[in-house]
């Protein structure tokens, strides 16, 4: 039996970005001979990026791009949840559709995972050859700040807790969900410290992180506030 992916693509506003993942996911998914499926879970993009979704679905044909699209914006951890209801795959990879996440890592984390059956495999920027581009100074030292204080409060031996690229068996992602109680940036940090807690095993594979080229970065003082405020959180009751 071959095992199935099911690629979760949230999106908000991504209609110049999102022809090329879906490209570049097909490319190296294709060559590696890996069954695959891409949900789109659009929140009512204003820029027209379910229109784009449409024509994508027509070229690569339905049983390749599953659209779930609604309404409005309602948040990414509830679009999370959305798509994976309607995944049939054994595993699901979660990505963003900014090009922050290069889709040849996909095969990576695939081959990784089948080397010890890992619960979850994680993208990390601190480990290897790992890495990011396009970020300014600021925005490495508060994503370092951030990642070394959660380090040292939750100990949970993942060498990147804020990132969102991962893989992760079906039941094990739908049994993480259903644990974590926090929303936004905080959320990808919990799953992390929840699957310690459940004794899943995590792999990690070296990813290069970059930064999207359209549209502006939302990362300001209010997010850091809350992230902060969901740490201390998460700290004092685990
Ligand atoms: N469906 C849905 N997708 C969202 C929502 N918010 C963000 N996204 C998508 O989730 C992914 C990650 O969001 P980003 O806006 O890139 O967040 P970020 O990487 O922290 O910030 P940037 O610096 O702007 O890249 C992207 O593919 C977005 O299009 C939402 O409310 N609903
Ligand atoms: C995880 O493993 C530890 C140590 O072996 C054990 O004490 C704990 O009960 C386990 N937790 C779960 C949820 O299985
Ligand atoms: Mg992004």
């Amino acid at each position: 039996m071959t095992l199935k992916y099911s690629i979760l693509l949230p999106t908000y506003n991504e209609k110049d970005n999102l022809p090329v993942i879906v490209y570049l996911i097909h490319k190296y998914l294709e060559i590696s001979e890996i069954k695959y499926e891409i949900i789109i879970i659009d929140d009512g993009s204003p820029d027209g990026t379910l229109e784009v979704a449409k024509q994508l679905e027509t070229i690569y044909g339905k049983d390749k791009i599953l659209l779930r699209p609604r309404g409005k914006k309602l948040g990414l951890g509830t679009a999370y949840i959305h798509g994976i209801k309607h995944a049939t795959g054994d595993f699901i990879v979660i990505m963003d559709a900014d090009l922050s996440h290069h889709p040849k890592s996909i095969p990576e984390f695939i081959k990784k995972q089948t080397e010890q059956d890992y619960d979850v495999i994680t993208g990390s920027r601190y480990i290897g050859n790992g890495g990011v581009s396009g970020w300014d100074f600021k925005r490495k030292l508060v994503s370092c700040g951030a990642n070394f204080i959660s380090q040292l409060l939750l100990r949970p031996k993942v060498s990147d807790l804020t990132g969102s690229f991962r893989l992760y068996k079906k039941p094990v992602l739908e049994k993480l969900i259903e644990t974590c109680v926090s929303k936004g940036y905080v959320f990808q940090m919990e799953m992390m410290v929840r699957a310690r807690q459940l004794n899943y095993t995590i792999g990690e594979v070296p990813i290069t992180f970059v930064d999207r080229v359209y549209g502006e970065s939302k990362l300001g003082g209010s997010e850091i506030v809350q992230f902060v405020k969901a740490l201390l959180y998460l700290f004092a009751t685990t």
